[in-house]
């Protein structure tokens, strides 16, 4: 059924694009952006919260040495890896405020392998650990009901996720890689890391998580890739 969406949507596409000299640019875009609402729309409606991302073994995991490093800008930003470091929580939350990583930590850990995958065409097995993303939204009384969770980050990144994708039970505040705290240049001291999404949702620094009902946009959403990035 999605396979075949996929597919009329595609034919849809290369028909667009084949008419380019017949059409000025404008109505191309437009033809591109209601492309894009389409396809959000399919995979809004594939999405289900009970799917599980394909089980990784600990024997496929990628030896952690080949653990690949991915980043718009830099691989060292100034985050904050000290004690210091606090993640802010606002908008439609009953306990905002800032949540240090010893905070984080008390909560009950999840350890999980899961796939990676980069849209430049790479993907790698990580075991990560962390805080459900859902475990903690609850703790803070983030309003369920709310439509959104938008993220910033440290390199001035920044992410947005539909509430549903956000408390998938595979979402994670994510403070491990291979049972040792997150290094730098993979996000330290906390990022989200999203198994059923393409390698960019999984936002790394994470200093701000805003709990609303405006969708947000996201760094790569925001020059036309996929705002779902459903896999
Ligand atoms: N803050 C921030 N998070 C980010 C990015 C980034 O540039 N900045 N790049 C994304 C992309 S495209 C990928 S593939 C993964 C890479 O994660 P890794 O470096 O831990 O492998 O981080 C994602 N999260
Ligand atoms: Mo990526």
């Amino acid at each position: 059924m999605i396979k075949t969406l996929y597919f009329f949507g595609a034919v849809f596409l290369s028909i667009l694009l084949c008419s380019c000299d017949a059409t000025p640019s404008g109505k191309i875009e437009q033809g591109l952006r209601s492309f894009q609402k389409f396809n959000d729309g399919v995979q809004q409606a594939a999405f289900s919260k009970n799917k599980l991302a394909p089980k990784i073994e600990d024997k496929d995991l990628t030896p952690e040495s080949q653990f690949r490093v991915n980043d718009y800008d830099t691989h060292t930003p100034p985050s904050d890896t000290t004690e210091n470091w606090r993640l802010f929580v606002t908008g439609l939350v009953k306990h905002p405020g800032y949540y240090s990583l010893a905070q984080i930590k008390e909560l009950q850990k999840q350890v999980q392998n899961s796939k990676h995958v980069c849209v430049e065409g790479w993907s790698q097995n990580i075991k990560w650990g962390g805080v459900a993303l859902w475990y903690f939204l609850d703790w803070v009384g983030a309003d369920s009901t709310a439509k959104y969770i938008a993220v910033e980050c440290a390199d001035k990144y920044y992410e947005g996720y539909d509430m549903e994708s956000a408390r998938h039970p595979e979402t994670l505040l994510c403070y491990e890689a291979f049972n040792k705290p997150l290094t730098l240049q993979h996000g330290a001291p906390c990022r989200i890391v999203m198994p059923t999404k393409l390698g960019y949702k999984s936002a790394k620094w994470i200093l701000k998580l805003v709990v609303t009902n405006t969708k947000p946009g996201g760094y790569w959403e925001d020059q036309g890739y996929d705002w779902n990035a459903g896999l």
